[in-house]
């Protein structure tokens, strides 16, 4: 679907740009999320981390899934970076939420991880984090990550995620890390190869980028940077012997 030998860089702080909006699906409205993820309606705001006067109701996302035959006591485990243009001094907590068989757990927000200042200094982020849970029980289920903006679309914040993993006891027995096809999505996601903000994939040469933005669209960077990433990655030992198809 779209050109993934393209190589992008931050553009959180100044997105909302008017150049590329047309070339980037938009986020969606909630109850198309709610759909997406085989919720019922409004499951995605009883995980809303808001309080009191900050209960802002969410309104707009994107997200992605993926399906798998879970036994009980599976570990499904993925790394993610939380990025925002939020201020947490102004109490919009954007979030993150996990999804699996339509039930929703939150994941990160605003006011949740300690966030640092990213490469664009108008965005901050979680840095690369590990999350996991426990299957609770056996089947076929979709399971998925999601992102939502509160209270109005503007202030956007993205979610990098990658190495997503199904461990059960000892084995292996689920593995996506973006290398070779791109999961199903809803609203702005776009799979990166290499760096976002400075954030190399945790795993190979891919990660996906999900947003909440309506048209955040990562630019190209100039041919020597593609070439400075290349270097990088075949340093890290990220380089394989194929890449994807363009
Ligand atoms: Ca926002
Ligand atoms: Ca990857």
């Amino acid at each position: 679907m779209f050109n993934k030998k393209t190589i992008f860089v931050a553009v959180l702080g100044t997105l909302i740009s008017t150049t590329s909006v047309a070339a980037y699906p938009p986020a969606v409205p909630v109850t198309d999320l709610e759909t997406f993820f085989g919720m019922a309606p409004g499951a995605i705001s009883t995980v809303n981390p808001g309080a009191g006067i900050y209960l802002d109701p969410p309104v707009e996302g994107s997200g992605i899934k993926d399906s798998f035959g879970f036994v009980i006591g599976d570990v499904i485990s993925f790394d993610y970076n939380f990025m925002t243009t939020e201020y947490p001094d102004d109490f919009i907590n954007d979030y993150a939420f996990v999804s699996i068989g339509g039930q929703v757990a939150l994941l990160d927000h605003v006011l949740g991880s300690p966030l640092s200042v990213s490469t664009d200094p108008n965005v901050l982020e979680s840095g690369y984090k590990s999350f996991s849970f426990l299957a609770a029980s056996t089947g076929v289920f979709d399971f998925g990550v999601g992102i939502v903006d509160v209270a109005d679309a503007v202030g956007d914040s993205a979610l990098l995620i990658d190495n997503i993993k199904v461990t059960r006891g000892s084995n292996l027995a689920y593995m996506d890390g973006f290398e070779i096809a791109d999961p199903a999505s809803i609203g702005d996601v776009e799979a990166l190869w290499g760096g976002f903000n400075g954030n190399l994939p945790t795993e190979g040469e891919y990660q996906m980028l999900i947003t909440t933005a309506p048209g955040m669209a990562p630019v190209p960077l100039p041919p020597a940077i593609w070439l400075l990433f290349s270097g990088v990655a075949a340093l890290m030992g990220f380089s394989r012997s194929q890449h994807r198809a363009s």
